[in-house]
C-alpha cells in the first residue's frame, strides 16, 4: 500500500470538489481529489445551466472564469407561460441590477479540470473501494486504483461526492437528520443543437404538466418536459418529445420553435433532500453529498457553490491564522442558505407541476397563487429575488434600516402629493 500525505482529502470530481480544489491551491493549500468515475466520465454529464452572481464571483476568484466571461450569456428576465400566455419577470429592475448567467455545468466542469491539469494537481479518477476513517480524530481515506491500494492521511475530509457518494452513507444514522419530499414526477431533458425559442427562459405551467426551454448558447437548446417518473427515455422518441413540447407551448413559441435530432436524452427523478448537520468533526459534506433541490429553480449547482464559498474560507483561516471560527461555523452557516433555497425550489415545483393527486380546489389555488405573482410588483420581487440568489450573509438589522428608510420615503412622497 502507497501512503500518501495531504492537507485536505477531497472526495469527489464535480462542480463542488473542483471548486474547493481550486481555490485551496491558489491560498497554498495541499490537497488531493479523489473521484470513483473517469474523468472523461465527469467532462461529459449534461446538468445544470444557470448560474447565480454568487457562482459566477467564485468562479473569478477561483481564477476560471475566461471561457465564462467569452462564452457566458448574461440573463436580465425570465419567462412564465400560463394560460396560453407569457409573462416576463425583469429580475435585473427588480432586484437592483442582479442577472444570472447561461453557462453549462459541464463547461463549468470542464474549465476547472483544465485549470487542474495545468497546475500540475493531483487527483484520482476511477476510484475504487474508497472509504473515509477516523474522521472524528486523525482522519484518512483509502482507495484502490488499477488494482494498487492506497491510504491518504490529511487533517481534514470534504465530501463532495453527491448524493449517492461514501461520505454521508458513512455517518452514523443517530449522529444526523435527514430531510426528504420525493415528487411524483421527473424531467426528461433533450439538448439539441437548434436555436432557443426565445432568448429568455421560459417556465411553462400547463394543464398537460410543466416544461421548460432553456439554452446554453445562440445554437443549443435544452429543454425538458415534466414526465411521470415511471417513463423511460426509450418510450420517448425525439418527435413524441418535440409534438408533446408543441403541446404545452403558446401559439408563438409553438411557431418559433426550432427541432431537430437530440444529442443527450435523460430522466432526472426530483427531490428535496437536507442532511443536518453539515459538518461532523473533521469531515465536511457540500454540496449534494449533503442536500438537493428539484431543478425548477436552478439551485443545485449554485448551493454547492455556495457551501464552497463557505468551506473554501472555513480551511483558509484555520491553514493561514489558526481560526476554528470558520469551521465551526461551516454548518450552520450553510444550512441558514440551503433552507431557503429549498423553500424557493419546492415552492415553484408545487407552483408549476401538474400533480396527480391535486383535487380541483387545489389547483384554482395554485392558479390564483401564480396569478398574484405575476400581477404583483411583490409577488414578483420576491420570485426575482431568490431566483438571482440570496445574499451569502442577511443582516436584519439592515433589513430594519431598509425598511425604516422605506417608511420615510413614503410619508415624504404621501406628503408632497396630498
Ligand atoms: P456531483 O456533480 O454529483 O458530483 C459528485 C461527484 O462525486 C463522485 N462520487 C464519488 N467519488 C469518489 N468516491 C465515491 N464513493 C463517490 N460517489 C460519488 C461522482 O462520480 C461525482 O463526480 O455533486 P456536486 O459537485 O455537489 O454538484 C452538484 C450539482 O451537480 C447539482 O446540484 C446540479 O447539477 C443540479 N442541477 C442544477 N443546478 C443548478 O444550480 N442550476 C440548474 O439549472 C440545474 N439544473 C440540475 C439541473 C440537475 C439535473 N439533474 C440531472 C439531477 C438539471 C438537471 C436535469
Ligand atoms: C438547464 O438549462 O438545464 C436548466 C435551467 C433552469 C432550470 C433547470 C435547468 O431551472
Amino acid at each position: 500500500m502507497d501512503i500518501l500525505d495531504t492537507q485536505v482529502a477531497i472526495i469527489g470530481s464535480g462542480p463542488a470538489g473542483l471548486l474547493l480544489g481550486q481555490l485551496l491551491y491558489k491560498a497554498g493549500i495541499e490537497h488531493i481529489i479523489i473521484e470513483r468515475q473517469s474523468a472523461e466520465y465527469v467532462a461529459s454529464r449534461i446538468r445544470a445551466g444557470i448560474l447565480e452572481q454568487i457562482t459566477v464571483d467564485l468562479l473569478h476568484k477561483a481564477g476560471v472564469a475566461d471561457n465564462l466571461d467569452k462564452y457566458g450569456l448574461p440573463h436580465d428576465g425570465v419567462e412564465i407561460l400560463t394560460n396560453n400566455q407569457r409573462h416576463r419577470i425583469d429580475l435585473s429592475q427588480l432586484t437592483g441590477g442582479k442577472q444570472v448567467v447561461v453557462y453549462g455545468q459541464t463547461e463549468v466542469t470542464k474549465d476547472l479540470m483544465e485549470a487542474r491539469q495545468q497546475a500540475n494537481l493531483r487527483s484520482f479518477y476511477q476510484a475504487e473501494d474508497v472509504q473515509i476513517h477516523d474522521y472524528e480524530s486523525s482522519p484518512y481515506v483509502t482507495l484502490v486504483q488499477n488494482g494498487h491500494s492506497y491510504r491518504i492521511n490529511c487533517q481534514f475530509i470534504a465530501g463532495c461526492d453527491g448524493f449517492h457518494g461514501v461520505c454521508r452513507a458513512s455517518i452514523p444514522e443517530d449522529k444526523m437528520q435527514t430531510f426528504e419530499k420525493v415528487y411524483p414526477f421527473g424531467w426528461l431533458g433533450v439538448l439539441a443543437d437548434v436555436p432557443p425559442v426565445a432568448p429568455e427562459l421560459i417556465y411553462v405551467q400547463s394543464e398537460r404538466g410543466f416544461a421548460l426551454c432553456s439554452m446554453r448558447s445562440n445554437t443549443r437548446s435544452r429543454y425538458y418536459l415534466q414526465v411521470p417518473i415511471t417513463d423511460t427515455v426509450e418510450q420517448w422518441s425525439d418527435e413524441a418529445f418535440w409534438e408533446e413540447l408543441k403541446n404545452r407551448l403558446d401559439d408563438d413559441s409553438k411557431a418559433n420553435l426550432v427541432t431537430g435530432p437530440s444529442i443527450e436524452k435523460s430522466i432526472a427523478p426530483l427531490r428535496s433532500f437536507i442532511t443536518e448537520p453539515m459538518r461532523f468533526g473533521k469531515l465536511f459534506l457540500a454540496g449534494d453529498a449533503a442536500h438537493i433541490v428539484p431543478p425548477t429553480g436552478a439551485k443545485g449547482l449554485n448551493l454547492a457553490t455556495s457551501d464552497i464559498g463557505f468551506l473554501s474560507d472555513a480551511l483558509i483561516e484555520y491553514f493561514q491564522n489558526g481560526s476554528n471560527e470558520g469551521i465551526d461555523q461551516y454548518s450552520a452557516r450553510c444550512l441558514a442558505r440551503v433552507w431557503k433555497a429549498e423553500r424557493f425550489s419546492w415552492w415553484l415545483t408545487h407552483l408549476l407541476h401538474r400533480f396527480d393527486t391535486e383535487t380541483e380546489f387545489d389547483h384554482r389555488m395554485k392558479q390564483a397563487e401564480l396569478n398574484y405573482v405575476l400581477e404583483s410588483v411583490a409577488g414578483q420581487t420576491t420570485l426575482a429575488e431568490n431566483y438571482v440568489g440570496l445574499p451569502f450573509k442577511v443582516d436584519r438589522s439592515d433589513l430594519k434600516s431598509h425598511v425604516l428608510a422605506s417608511d420615510k420615503t413614503e410619508s415624504i412622497h404621501l406628503t408632497s402629493s396630498s
